[in-house]
């Protein structure tokens, strides 16, 4: 009888301690102090003992009923703390789990980037609407119906009147009609061009494109402020040039080139051995689009300037495929 008390105890202490929620308590409960349970059951054996035995064992009993009780009651307080069940196996002094961080697009990075550059000079920052009509996208910026510059910027049409944008000179022609100069704007964006699509075209890509407006303003602080940049863009070390070009909507116009950032100007594989790559284009506002927004080209002179960010982006983090942007690949994502 005393081996049997002390296997029931051995057996109803290791059921408690891995009990792991109150229900299991309450069934270990019935289970050994039950009115019909194991302790109950070697009380009503006692009567069939030689009489001498039986007030050790009844008393053996009943001082096991107690811890068994008092073991149950512990362990229900245990589960019912905040650290829980397995608060004693468990090192609370280790790290958490760390959340999976987000991050911002690779083209995103770039923009706020560049803005921040502007943002720096004194320019701020503008956006406006991707669908719109031909006026803002072609008329404002000179280039009428006829012009064979509605070719180079070729957009889609949504119906007879709407299109989306093809550059985001269209949110400074909008800041321009409501707005008196002086103004230094820069709008980031996303343009559409029917470009057949390959490693570096897209039928959608990003600008920013800038606008400064004001009485005294010339060629001088275009190159000044695009010189800038780039330094601060690719790095300290980087040149510019500035080469004729034609825009309908500046005049006169340029193409802006850097010196290479991976040669430093001496050729190689990525500027084609040239020494320099093509980065912006850029000019003094043509009086026509002054004209087409109610500003007096006689008084004002403006200079303004229009970048892809995609071709930022593959210069600057060395991508070879503008489709790599707009894969959602995280594999690539997440290098940036
Ligand atoms: C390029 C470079 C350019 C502009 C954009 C502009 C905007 C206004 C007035 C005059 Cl409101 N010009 N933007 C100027 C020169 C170049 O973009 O490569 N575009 C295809």
């Amino acid at each position: 009888m005393k081996e049997s008390l002390e296997a029931l105890e051995r057996s109803a202490f290791s059921a408690i301690e891995e009990a792991t929620t109150p229900k299991d308590l309450e069934g270990l409960r019935i289970k050994f102090l039950g009115r019909q349970g194991t302790i109950a059951s070697i009380l009503k054996e006692i009567a069939t003992l030689p009489p001498e035995e039986r007030p050790l064992v009844g008393q053996k009993a009943n001082i096991l009923k107690e811890r068994i009780k008092s073991q149950i009651d512990e362990r229900l307080k245990s589960l019912g703390s905040p650290l829980g069940a397995k608060a004693h196996r468990e090192d609370t002094t280790l790290p958490g789990t760390c959340g999976a961080t987000g991050r911002l697009h690779p083209l995103t990075q770039v923009i706020q980037e560049v803005c921040d550059v502007f943002l720096s000079l004194g320019f701020r920052v503008v956006e406006g609407p991707e669908i719109e009509t031909e006026y803002y996208n072609f008329d404002a910026l000179n280039i009428p119906k006829s012009h064979p510059s509605r070719d180079t910027f070729d957009t889609f049409y949504l119906d007879t009147t709407h299109l989306l944008r093809s550059q985001t000179s269209t949110v400074q022609i909008r800041v321009m009609e409501k707005e008196k100069p002086p103004l230094r704007i820069v709008a980031p964006g996303r343009v559409f061009r029917p470009d057949a699509v390959d490693a570096s075209h897209s039928f959608m890509f990003h600008q920013v494109e800038g606008l400064c407006v004001d009485c005294d303003v010339r060629f001088s602080d275009l190159k000044g402020t695009l010189s800038l940049f780039s330094k601060q863009f690719f790095g300290p070390k980087t040149r510019t040039r500035f080469r004729p070009h034609f825009f309908p909507f500046t005049e006169p116009s340029a193409e802006v080139d850097i010196s290479c950032i991976l040669c430093d100007g001496k050729g190689c594989r990525l500027c084609k051995q040239k020494g320099w790559i093509e980065v912006l284009g850029a000019g003094m506002v043509h009086p026509n689009v002054f004209r087409a927004v109610k500003v007096d080209p006689s008084r004002y002179r403006g200079f303004a300037f229009g970048m892809g960010v995609e071709r930022l982006a593959m210069l600057k983090y060395g991508v070879d495929d503008i489709r790599l942007f707009f894969e959602n690949d995280l594999r690539f994502l997440r290098q940036f």
